[in-house]
């Protein structure tokens, strides 16, 4: 498997990969849907919506509070890296994370697509006036916007919300003309995000799924790789230095 997937790497000019939380797994970031998972404690439809924000302000700023600390204390793991040379092997590379932890960014890759926002990043739930990025939010007293007095909010999409225009279109256009398309750590049951690598394959992409757990793709995947991506992606990265360096 491992030697097919690095032919198709040589192969490809072109390659679109698609992240969940699983790749920040290894760092230590607990996942949305693991038994361990984010969610174990608390439901996505409690905190991760505009509905919950209104209802329980607080309830939503600690929980973000907490992943803040939780996130910000992790670095990078071999994964992470391992992307950041993979890149070197294409014309065209394309990187798009469901992950609001900014640890691929943290790790060098750039251009990254962040489809479902940064929880770094704080916005007015009114206006959507940008708040500097290391604004600290009191749950029990959350700044207001200093444009229109709105509750300050953190900037990720919440269940129900459109996703950015431009962000999501680029991250079809680009799934839409690819030659390879790696789905890597996510359960692939978050839509729109879940329906790039159909449409990858739909066109005649090669699909690659590293993911340890089987999920709804993994059956129309080319290669399914039962694996952790901080293992497997740079046992894949090696593998290409000592067969094909980059060109
Ligand atoms: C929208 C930001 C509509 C916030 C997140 C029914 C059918 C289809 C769709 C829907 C439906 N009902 C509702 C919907 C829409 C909904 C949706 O898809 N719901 C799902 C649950 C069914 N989608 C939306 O609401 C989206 N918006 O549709 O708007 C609309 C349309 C028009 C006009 C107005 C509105 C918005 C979705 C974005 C939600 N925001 N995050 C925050 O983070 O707080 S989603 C959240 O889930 C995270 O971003 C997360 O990344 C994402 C996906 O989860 P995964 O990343 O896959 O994580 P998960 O834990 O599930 O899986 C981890 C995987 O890693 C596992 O498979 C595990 O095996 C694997 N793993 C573990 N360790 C490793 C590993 N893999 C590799 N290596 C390891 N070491
Ligand atoms: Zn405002």
């Amino acid at each position: 498997m491992l030697d097919e997937i690095v032919n198709a790497v040589r192969n490809c000019r072109s390659c679109v990969v698609l992240t969940g939380a699983g790749i920040s797994a290894e760092s230590g970031v607990p996942t949305f849907r693991g038994s361990e998972g984010l969610w174990g404690k608390f439901k996505p439809e409690e905190l991760a919506t505009m509905s919950a924000f209104i209802s329980n302000p607080k309830l939503v700023w600690e929980w973000y509070n907490w992943r803040r600390q939780v996130v910000g204390e992790v670095k990078p793991n071999p994964g992470h890296y391992a992307l950041c040379d993979l890149q070197r092997w294409f014309d065209r590379f394309t990187l798009i994370t469901q992950n609001v932890d900014g640890l691929h960014r943290a790790a060098g890759s750039e251009n990254i697509l962040e489809l479902h926002g940064n929880i770094y990043r704080n916005k007015c739930v009114d206006c959507n006036h940008q708040l500097p990025e290391d604004m600290d939010i009191d749950p029990d007293n959350i700044s207001s916007c200093p444009r229109c007095g709105g509750k300050i909010r953190p900037d990720v999409v919440w269940f129900g919300e459109m996703l950015d225009a431009q962000i999501i279109n680029k991250a079809f256009s680009e799934s839409e003309q690819t030659e390879l398309f790696f789905s890597i750590g996510t359960s692939a049951i978050v839509h729109p995000a879940a329906s790039l690598p159909i449409t990858a394959k739909r066109q005649g992409a090669t699909l690659v799924e590293i993911n340890p757990e089987m999920t709804p793709l993994s059956g129309l995947a080319d290669y399914y790789v039962s694996a952790k991506s901080g293992e497997f992606l740079p046992t894949l990265v090696e593998r290409l230095k000592q067969t094909s360096p980059p060109g």
